[in-house]
Formats: structure tokens, sequence, C-alpha cells
């Protein structure tokens, strides 16, 4: 019996959630029911897609150049950043945004709720790499509610005897229409760190629009945002607990072009607004305490 064969077996509810593998033996899940269409990657918990039924377009932007890849990140969908954001804080030669992201997740439950979405419990696997690059013992768990919205919680349990400083971020990138004809309001008069200006701290001055690279740390906001996309005449609200940063960043077209993997073109079409926990808000966990990152996504046509 194959992995998916045995996650069928063990889980599938019926066609509205069932497993299946990559030619690399990487598991994928397809949702499919009456409200929403969506698919993961086990490998990260790595939700790649979602559509709500109501929408023409996905929510979620997935670059045309995405493969799921053992050990490899996806540009695009939910990519979960953890237990650090950004580059490490003192070894520069570990991945950037920690390794939850490109290590194998496990299915610890799956069902559909009474309102027809679809529920997934998924608990990150500490390979011995995992370990090595951070040898505590901390367990993370992602539970997905996906449906017409999506929810995604992220949680850190602390089952060391000391506490542990995490940082952390569903590092989301939307799918927008053009991100010149969009913008983010929600974070009207809060602080950021400017990534494109050395770090920068800045205030924010009305919304949020887009003319070039953009890459900034909202830090001391538990604000909701909302996406207003001019262009496919809808707005993605963005609510989110347990997270006092939000991240919002465009590569623009230089960075894209090094960065090599948005597709032609791809970062027009896409615009990250990342609940986290980063720089001042990194997460204090005490022994034997627990902590929570939750988002909850809409999207509203106009
Ligand atoms: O969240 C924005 C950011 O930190 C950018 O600086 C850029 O590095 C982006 O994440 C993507 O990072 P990745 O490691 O996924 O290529």
């Amino acid at each position: 019996m194959t992995i998916s064969e045995d996650l069928n077996r063990r889980f599938s509810p019926g066609p509205q959630l069932t497993f299946g593998e990559t030619a690399d033996g990487l598991v994928v899940a397809a949702i499919d029911t009456p409200q929403a269409s969506a698919a993961l990657c086990l490998q990260g918990a790595h939700v790649m897609t979602w559509r709500p039924k109501t929408q023409a377009e996905p929510v979620l932007w997935l670059s045309g150049l995405a493969k799921p890849t053992p050990g490899k990140s996806l540009r695009g969908g939910v990519p979960v950043c953890w237990p650090w954001f950004g580059p490490h804080a003192t070894d520069g030669a570990l991945p950037a945004h920690g390794f939850a992201r490109t290590v194998p997740w496990r299915v610890a439950a799956a069902g559909v709720l009474g309102d027809g979405a679809v529920e997934l419990a998924l608990e990150l696997v500490m390979t011995a790499s995992a370990r090595g690059m951070w040898p505590r013992r901390v367990r993370a768990g992602l539970r997905l509610v996906i449906g017409e919205t999506f929810r995604a919680e992220l949680t850190t349990v602390n089952e060391d005897d000391a506490e542990v400083v995490i940082g952390e971020a569903l590092h989301t990138y939307f799918r927008i229409g053009d991100i010149a004809q969009a913008r983010v309001r929600g974070l009207e008069g809060c602080e950021y760190l400017d990534k494109v200006d050395g770090g920068a701290r800045k205030r924010q001055d009305g919304a949020i629009g887009f003319a070039g690279e953009t890459d900034r740390i909202y830090v001391d906001t538990k604000a909701a945002c909302v996406i207003e996309d001019d262009r496919l005449r809808r707005r993605i609200h963005i609510a989110k607990t347990g997270s006092r940063s939000t991240v919002v960043w465009t590569p623009w077209t230089e960075k894209a072009d090094r960065m090599g993997d948005f597709g032609p073109e791809g970062w027009r079409a896409m615009v990250c607004v990342e609940s986290a926990n980063a720089a001042d808000n990194r997460v204090t966990i005490a022994p034997g305490d627990n902590h929570t990152l939750s988002v909850e996504y809409r999207a509203e046509n106009f």
C-alpha cells in the first residue's frame, strides 16, 4: 500500500479530501467541496491553492514554476515560516524563515465539518537535520479549516524544560489582478521596519500602495487587513489572532527576476500579506506552555 493509499484509508472522508503522491513521493492533498477547492503538499504543511467557488480566480497565488520538490519550499501559497522569521539571528548558514516549510508533516486528523468545510490537523515531523539546526523539545501543529473562508492555526508547544523564543509567519501569497492597481488597508499609523531602506523605522501614512519593491515588517499590530483589488474587483479580508507583526512584500520586477521562480511577470499578480511574530514581536513560550497564531481569509467581490 502506498503512503497516499494508507492516508486515504485512514483519513479521507470521501471525495471532499483525497491524498495522492508526486513522482518524487511527496504527498499532496486535494480538497473539493461545494464551497471551495484547494490543494496542499504535506511537506511543509504547504497550502498551495485555495479557490472559493464564489471566486473566478484563486485567492492564493502560486508561481507557474512551483513544483513540489523534496527539501525545497514552494513559491506561493502559504509557506509556514517557523521557528524563526527571515535570516537566522546568528547563523547565516541556516535556511531563511526556518525549516518548517521544507520538512515532512504528518496528518493527525481530518474530516468534514457541519458547514461542509474540510478540517485537517497536521504535525511537524522533527527530522534529524531540523533537530541539528534547533535542538529543542518543541512541537508545531497546523490546523486548517478550508471552505468558503480559509482558517489556519499554527500552534507551538514547548515541551522543553526552558523557555523558547520563536519567530513565525504564515507567509501568504495572495492572488491579485495587478499589483499597481491594488492596495492594503488596515495598517494606517502603524510603525514598520523598511527592509528596502536598511530596516529604517517608519510610520505608515494612509493605505499601502505599490510602485516598486516593498518589504515591510509592521510591528506591534493586531490589526486586520484588507487587500483592495481594482482589477479583479474584489477585497480579500485578512483577520488574525496571536500575531503582533504583519509583513507586506512585493519583490517587484528586478528582485523577482533575480529570484528566478516567479515565472513571467508573476510578481504582478501577487502580494504577500503575512501574519507573523517577527523582529520586536518574537514570542517567548515558557516550559509546558503553548502559543497559537491564527488567520482567517475571506474574499468579497464588489
Ligand atoms: O517576507 C518577505 C521576505 O522576507 C522577503 O525579504 C523575501 O526574502 C521573501 O520573504 C521570500 O523569502 P524566500 O526565502 O521564500 O525566498
